[in-house]
């Protein structure tokens, strides 16, 4: 099915700049269109430099190496474990991306109650995107970043895992994206950037340290699309802040994700993605 159906179908504005081609439909107003054009050739630019960099990728290793920190060169498998096949990845991704064993993880955490559609708002070069697609051949992805270039990186990179099919990539702007979304969302995903690596720096880390505000990322996404929320982040946030974010009988999970038992990250679950058995359990054993 072609992308401009797809958005149709799920209701998205058919003008979205999209890593593909622009999309209109008659009646809308054209009055963008220098901006979507070239936003478009930006997009196109990116795609073919993400498949160059993916085709000469094996032979330019060494090349790729020298560029990239050998922290983050040395875990490339465990960040996508196709990684020879061509993967692109930009300097803020090599340090951004979910490691796939955790995408994984939340994938299948998400999918449980066979949500339709899972929105990835900053999806960056699809770490999370593509597992969402791979855990259930039921569901559908809308992924979406500010970022042209990592779109087409996305893109290129689904292409690898062959989950293309099933997402589709936007070019957006989050605050922009969540007034426009007109169709139902079931799950979204939330992993804003977090100010990069310098984050470890204090003991704890408040979401008022994004660039964009955790909290009003959170609120926003509350508001506007589901209470069924799955926040990715740092593994010093300050837990009391993730409580405080809570209407009155509402809960939170706090997920610690681990890799060779070294908390890496936390994910925050919110509305029906709470594990209430695990919650349950862990209520019972800690008052017996
Ligand atoms: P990290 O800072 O590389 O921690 O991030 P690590 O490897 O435990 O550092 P070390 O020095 O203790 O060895 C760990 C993971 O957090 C990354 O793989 C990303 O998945 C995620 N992550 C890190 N940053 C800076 C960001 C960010 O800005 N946004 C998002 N969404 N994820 C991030
Ligand atoms: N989960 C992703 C990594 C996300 S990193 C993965 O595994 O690949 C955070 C992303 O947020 C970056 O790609 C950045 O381009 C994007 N971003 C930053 N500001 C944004 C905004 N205002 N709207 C949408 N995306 C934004």
């Amino acid at each position: 099915m072609e992308d401009y159906d797809l958005m149709v179908k799920l209701g998205l504005p058919t003008a979205f700049s999209t890593s593909k081609r622009p999309f209109y439909t008659d009646d809308e107003s054209t009055q963008d269109d220098d901006d979507t054009d070239e936003h478009i050739e930006e997009s196109k630019l990116a795609i073919n430099c993400a498949i160059k960099e993916g085709k000469k990728s094996k032979k330019n290793n060494n090349k790729r190496r020298r560029k990239v920190k050998s922290k983050y060169w040395n875990q490339r498998y465990r960040l996508f474990s196709l990684f020879d096949k061509g993967i692109s990845l930009d300097q803020e991704s090599w340090y951004s991306v979910t490691p796939e064993e955790i995408a994984i993880h939340i994938a299948q955490r998400c999918v449980q109650n066979n949500p339709l559609i899972i929105f990835d708002p900053f999806c960056g070069v699809g770490g999370n995107s593509i597992q969402f697609a791979l855990a259930s051949k039921s569901v559908f992805v809308i992924a979406s970043d500010i970022c042209p270039s990592k779109i087409a990186m996305a893109k290129h990179n689904a292409e690898i895992y062959q989950a293309q099919d099933r997402i589709l990539f936007i070019c957006d702007d989050f605050n922009s994206i969540i007034h426009r979304m007109k169709c139902k969302v079931d799950v979204v995903f939330l992993s804003p950037p977090w100010g990069g690596p310098n984050y470890l720096n204090q003991d704890k880390y408040s979401l008022t340290m994004m660039d964009l505000d955790g909290i009003n990322v959170y609120k926003m996404a509350r508001k506007y699309l589901t209470p069924n929320i799955a926040y990715f982040l740092p593994r010093n946030i300050d837990r009391d802040e993730l409580n405080g974010l809570l209407e009155p009988d509402e809960s939170v999970e706090i997920e610690n994700n681990r890799i060779n038992d070294k908390v890496k990250t936390i994910t925050a679950y919110f509305g029906n993605l709470i594990d209430v058995d695990a919650q349950k359990e862990f209520a019972d054993s800690s008052s017996s």
